[in-house]
């Protein structure tokens, strides 16, 4: 299957991460890209499709500030890597103000996602990764990957947080919609909800998701991803949220995809857009389930069954050393 990456999605390289009260090396590492690039046969470099798609989905202040927050951090002598402190609770008012630290806790939800020297030029270059695989399929490939990296599932229109800036996947069912698609299904195998992609879609009937996670009410992102978030409005009934409990054995996550997988077949979508984390295996470092190797490849295989056009977004997956076999094993599923 070809892949897309551009050489600039290496330039991220946020240093530390708030995790459980200390200041840890971050978990989405370069290594992971070496990993993921190492495996990968067919890769073409991205076409660029310029901010028009990714301003379809994010609000132009929030992709405004991206772009120069690293920069005014640095200009307001800040060592190392920007990072919110402070942040706006529930209902308060929106005020314009230009303190750095104010901006940050405006933009972002956590404390894992720093924005460094390099971070947006490979956000950019992985929403192009992800629109030119979505092109490749538009024009009649089965299924195309989109080597997206840092992951993209948890950002909002309007906010970055579990190291995502920008949502590879929501651009992608965006501009699916805007050159003619009529209804697009996003199906999250990722071990952790994909809440920025629900948050976006929430109120619309035109993009179902559909999200397989660990349950929130034991790990992040909490606050998002519970099995009675459903969608509102006209988009009543186009969230489905399958939480499962820690330990989970691909025996038992695949009975609730056959679950996902019957509620995308009945949705009818042109177009399935498969954010994908190797997080689910079984050896990751911050995450809980059981999923081996080589049963990423039944996953596939069960989700390849819908027979739709797929994109394939990648998100996490932070065991390095098995990273590279876990995508390979699931993009094999694809091809068989
Ligand atoms: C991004 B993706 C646990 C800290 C978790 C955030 C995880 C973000 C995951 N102690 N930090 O969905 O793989
Ligand atoms: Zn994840």
């Amino acid at each position: 299957m070809k892949a897309f990456f551009s050489q600039h999605q290496s330039k991220h390289a946020p240093e530390l991460e708030l995790q459980n009260g200390e200041l840890v090396p971050h978990a989405e590492s370069q290594a992971r890209v070496d990993a993921i690039r190492g495996v990968l046969k067919d890769v073409e470099t991205p076409t660029n499709f310029g901010l028009e798609p990714i301003l379809a989905v994010h609000e132009a202040g929030y992709v405004d500030f991206l772009k120069r927050v690293h920069r005014d951090w640095f200009a307001a002598g800040r060592p190392g890597d920007a990072f919110p402190y402070v942040f706006p609770i529930r209902g308060r008012r929106p005020l314009n103000l230009s303190r750095i630290d104010a901006e940050l806790g405006q933009y972002a939800y956590d404390c894992g996602t720093p924005v460094a020297e390099g971070t947006w030029d490979t956000v950019y270059w992985s929403a192009q990764s992800a629109l030119s695989a979505l092109e490749h399929v538009m024009d009649g490939a089965r299924a195309a990957f989109a080597f997206c990296r840092p992951p993209g599932h948890h950002a909002g229109a309007d906010y970055m947080g579990g190291y995502s800036y920008l949502n590879n996947a929501a651009i992608c069912a965006e501009r699916a919609l805007a050159q003619g698609a009529s209804k697009v299904a996003v199906l999250d195998v990722d071990y952790h909800h994909g809440n920025g992609t629900q948050d976006i879609f929430y109120a619309r009937e035109d993009v179902l998701t559909v999200s397989l996670h660990a349950d929130p009410k034991t790990d992040y992102p909490f606050y998002w991803g519970h099995a009675d978030e459903t969608g509102e409005g006209q988009g009543a009934g186009f969230s489905l949220n399958l939480p499962m409990p820690r330990g989970t054995l691909w025996s038992e996550y695949q009975a609730r995809l056959v679950q996902a997988i019957e509620r995308v077949q009945a949705f009818s979508p042109d177009l399935l857009i498969v954010p994908y984390g190797a997080d689910t295996y079984a050896g990751d470092p911050i995450s809980y389930f059981s999923i081996e190797t080589a049963e990423y490849t039944d996953m596939a295989r069960l989700i390849a069954r819908l027979d739709l056009p797929t994109l394939i977004c990648m998100e996490g997956g932070y065991a390095v050393d098995a990273l590279g076999a876990n995508v390979t094993a699931f993009l094999d599923g694809f091809e068989t």
